[in-house]
């Protein structure tokens, strides 16, 4: 019988921080998975390597589901951004193993193709609303057709998702940031960019904006109401989900689309926002939600109550997690859009492969597997160091949600 012979959890900081899984099997074969949990990789790297690795070596590679069901049921201690970005990382190289195996890209052993190419959107965003509008209009000649803008709020230094120089990296610092936060400057603000945008773009770009967590129930109510105008494709994150609850007051009075769900990670997590229809989009994703498996689970569900998927996909998520992105998104029935930032030029040194971008959309070819090899002699030239992401303070100096 064909075991698991190795399974190495890898850190490389190609441009950025990554945590990798691979698994290799008796007969040579081997499996990538993501583990990146920006700013606590170092959870996710010793939960494998000293509570999960042991487990699986000796084990048949091919028994993805009752793996899946060991590593989650096993455990014990359940659910939450650690363990289930450790049981995706097994998950997901597991799944790249099996098709290797069988001569058959990853798509393939999920029903096959439901779609030519996958929808994507990228970030534009600016100090300014010109330099937004500017970094939409370069978004727009490289293709995408959907795009998330994001602009400085006057007066708050370090607004959540504006680039700098040129490139949007969050957890840049080698302890948290505290950026200051205010809920009134940002309502007064923000409807009038999202116009402008709106404006400048025209009516055949799908606009997005990630409001990230920052409102309460009520003020994202009345947020997703003055914006009913501009057509969003989707607000994201409007109130923190750690209640589901949150969102039936939102839906009651506006019909901006909302999504959800990056910082969540399982079903039982979302189980309501569906069932309820109380969000338009589901972000849960590969890395972060039990891999492929869990996440083609939260997807059926969706897919009964007419919410469609739309994954996580910021740089922090590794090309591996593009790939198996892509390779789920390809497959499922209710696809709706993947977001996908790129990655600085130094990670293509580390990660060779994957889903590949063009005409604003993300395809993925007919190799076994995921498509995506890791080199070794790369990734020993960039060196992992922790990086955190931001801590937002109010203006009285309390603790917000970034
Ligand atoms: C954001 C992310 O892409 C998004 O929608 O919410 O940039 C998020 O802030 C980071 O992935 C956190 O690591
Ligand atoms: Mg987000």
């Amino acid at each position: 019988m064909t075991t698991i012979e190795r399974a190495e959890v890898l850190l490389t900081s190609p441009g950025r921080n990554f945590v990798t899984l691979r698994i290799t099997t008796s007969d040579g074969v081997t499996g990538l998975g993501d583990a990146t949990l920006n700013g606590r990789e170092l959870a996710v790297a010793s939960y494998l390597r000293d509570h999960v690795v042991p487990l699986l070596v000796g084990r048949d590679p091919a028994r993805i589901e009752d793996l899946w069901q060991y590593l989650f049921r096993g455990a014990y201690w359940r659910r939450g951004p650690v363990t289930m970005t450790a049981i995706a990382a097994v998950d997901v190289a597991l799944w790249d193993v099996k098709g290797k195996v069988a001569g058959l890209p990853v798509y393939q052993l999920l029903g096959g193709r439901s779609r030519e190419q996958v929808l994507v959107y990228t970030h534009a965003s600016g100090e300014s609303v010109p330099e937004m509008l500017e970094d939409a209009d370069r978004a727009r000649e490289l293709g995408y057709a959907a795009i998330r803008v994001q602009a400085a709020v006057p007066g708050i230094a370090g607004t959540y998702g504006v680039k700098k120089n040129g490139r949007y990296e969050p957890a840049d610092h080698a302890l948290p940031q505290e950026q200051p936060w205010s809920t009134e400057a940002y309502l007064a603000f923000a409807p009038d960019y999202l116009r402008a945008a709106r404006e400048h773009l025209g009516a055949e770009v799908h606009l997005l904006h990630d409001v990230h967590h920052r409102l309460t129930p009520l003020e994202a109510a009345r947020f997703g109401r003055s914006v009913e105008d501009v057509g969003l494709y989707w607000m994201e994150d409007p109130t923190p989900a750690d209640s589901q609850d949150a969102f039936r007051l939102i839906r009651q009075h506006t019909t901006t689309p909302i999504a959800v769900g990056e910082v969540l990670t399982s079903i039982w997590d979302v189980k309501d926002l569906i069932t309820e229809q109380l969000v338009d989009y589901v972000r849960c994703s590969v890395v972060h939600a039990g891999g492929i498996t869990h996440l083609r689970r939260i997807y059926d569900l969706a897919a009964l109550y007419n919410v469609r998927s739309g994954s996580h996909g910021a740089s922090d998520l590794s090309p591996v997690t593009q790939a198996a992105a892509t390779h789920l998104a390809t497959a499922i029935p209710n696809f709706g859009i993947q977001e996908h930032m790129g990655y600085p030029d130094l990670t293509a040194e580390v990660f060779h492969g994957g889903a590949r971008y063009d005409g604003g959309a993300l395809h993925v070819d007919d190799v076994p597997g995921l498509g995506v090899e890791y080199d070794d002699a790369a990734a020993a030239r960039f060196e992992y160091s922790p990086k955190y992401l931001p801590v937002a303070r109010r203006l009285d100096g309390s603790v917000h949600d970034w």
